[in-house]
């Protein structure tokens, strides 16, 4: 096992990934912006380093000074927690020069997933089911006609090096394409610098289903069960759940099996997530996300498994610390996301926090990173901290869930739980019948009631 990791983020994911290198007996090695010398990772962690200003690209994402603190502390991993640079190939690749494990997976599968194109193609060489579309990138206005009329309308067009929504346009009509099909190319060109744009079938309504998978290396490959994150605005996920509900045993398994599939297929190692989009009993690969989750508590909670532990095992060379037969879900677990934000406008709401109780009792658990002398930074993603709590089936998680969410106070700045609490306390979620666009429809329907 490693004797000292050094982790590449903030906020409570990096506080997350202490913890559990302390179960382990590593040290570790914070890094922090000068904005955040105060902050609960730097407090938490055996060693801190100073690694620039406040900006995420003089600091968290600054490459050059990153590996110099590795190499200062003498840590023999990095663990790069989700965002900042944890699906940067280039940086995990400089990482492994310097004789330093990343704690996630080769270069070779980070470029495979962090292209959209190429992972639908080691999906579709797994066997798994996709959307039809466009076999490549369109190449050109005529090309993604020529795909969009073969798919059938509506089309949504992607970018390739595209993911959590950038650069993804919806056209309903032959009429609307040229349009669609500039600004998408556009739109990926700037955010990306890679034009590439690929059509697919466009699905209304489906339900986002996501399978946490575990892999050696070699083949060897277990899944963890399901988790749906359909309740999201703007491509923020705001509330995710394990195990995935409303689903035929019949239908959780084969998208289970598909996932296993596919990681066993490409030999891939460590955690990642399996995304797939379901209508119905239909689901069709979306993406892979090579990288330990947000949501990935919810997955903890219902296995009893330690994903983060699991991860740094994997990333040590100790193989999978369980078989498929020893996964077993039970109960249910919900996650709300704790965003600093004006929950009906979703404007960031950074600030000092100026008061703060943490709800408890059985089956609830915070993964948080502030406190009641806290100041939420600017400068950074308003997730703050999440509220994860536990029953023995959905109903009697929502219950639990519904009294955490009252208990918790937040004072100083806003936060998105007032619209969560409505979100999982309405009809739509109570029945199980959330789809993609569905935060969007019940904030129209209210704001036109106010
Ligand atoms: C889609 C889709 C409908 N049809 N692809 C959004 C993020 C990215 N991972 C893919 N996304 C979508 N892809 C087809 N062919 C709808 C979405 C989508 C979405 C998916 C999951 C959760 C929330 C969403 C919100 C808007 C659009």
């Amino acid at each position: 096992m490693f004797k000292k990791v050094l982790i590449a983020n903030r906020g409570e994911i990096a506080l997350r990934i202490v913890r559990a290198c302390k179960v382990l007996g590593i040290r570790t090695v914070a890094i922090y912006s000068q904005a955040d010398a105060n902050a609960l990772h730097v407090a938490f962690a055996d060693e801190s380093v100073c690694i620039g200003p406040a900006p995420a690209l003089k600091s968290y994402l600054n490459q050059p000074a990153v590996l110099a603190a590795v190499e200062i502390t003498g840590a023999d991993a990095v663990h790069p927690g989700y965002g900042f640079l944890a699906e940067n190939a280039q940086f995990a690749s400089a990482v492994r020069a310097m004789g330093v494990e990343f704690i996630g997976p080769s270069v070779e599968h980070l470029r495979m997933f962090g292209d959209k194109l190429s992972a639908k193609a080691a999906a579709r060489g797994a066997g798994l089911p996709l959307l039809e579309g466009s076999p490549g990138a369109a190449t050109s206005m005529e090309d993604a006609m020529e795909s969009a009329k073969r798919t059938g309308f509506p089309v949504i067009l992607k970018a390739a090096a595209g993911g959590g929504g950038k650069g993804m346009r919806v056209v309903e009509s032959e009429e609307e394409l040229p349009r669609g099909f500039n600004l998408a190319q556009e739109e990926a060109r700037v955010s990306f610098g890679n034009g590439d744009v690929f059509v697919e079938r466009y699905l209304p309504s489906p339900r986002h289903i996501e399978v946490q998978i575990a892999a050696d290396g070699k083949g060897g490959a277990i899944h963890l069960g399901t988790r749906d994150c359909s309740l999201q605005r703007r491509h923020q996920k705001l509330v995710e759940e394990a195990p995935a509900p409303n689903m035929s045993d019949a239908t959780r398994k084969r998208i289970c099996d598909a996932a296993v599939a596919l990681a066993s297929d490409v030999q891939y190692q460590t955690l990642a997530t399996v995304e797939f989009l379901l209508e119905g009993d239909d689901f069709f690969f979306l993406e892979v996300n090579p990288r330990i989750q947000v949501e990935h508590p919810v997955t903890e909670e219902v296995t009893g498994v330690d994903l983060v532990e699991e991860q740094l095992r994997l990333a040590a060379g100790e193989g999978l610390s369980l078989t498929q037969d020893e996964v077993q879900i039970s109960g249910h677990a919900i996650e709300v996301r704790v965003n600093a934000e004006d929950p009906w406008r979703q404007l960031p709401s950074p600030g000092p926090v100026t008061g703060y109780h943490e709800p408890g009792g059985p089956g609830v658990r915070v993964d948080s990173a502030i406190h009641e002398h806290a100041f939420v930074q600017p400068y950074y993603d308003s997730l703050t901290a999440k509220l994860i709590v536990k029953g023995r089936d959905r109903n009697h998680c929502i219950e639990r869930l519904l009294c955490a969410l009252d208990e918790f106070v937040v004072e100083g700045i806003q936060t998105s739980i007032p619209l969560q609490r409505e979100l999982v306390d309405g009809a739509v979620f109570r029945e199980s019948r959330m789809y993609t666009r569905y935060v969007d429809s019940f904030l129209a329907e209210r704001s036109g009631k106010k």
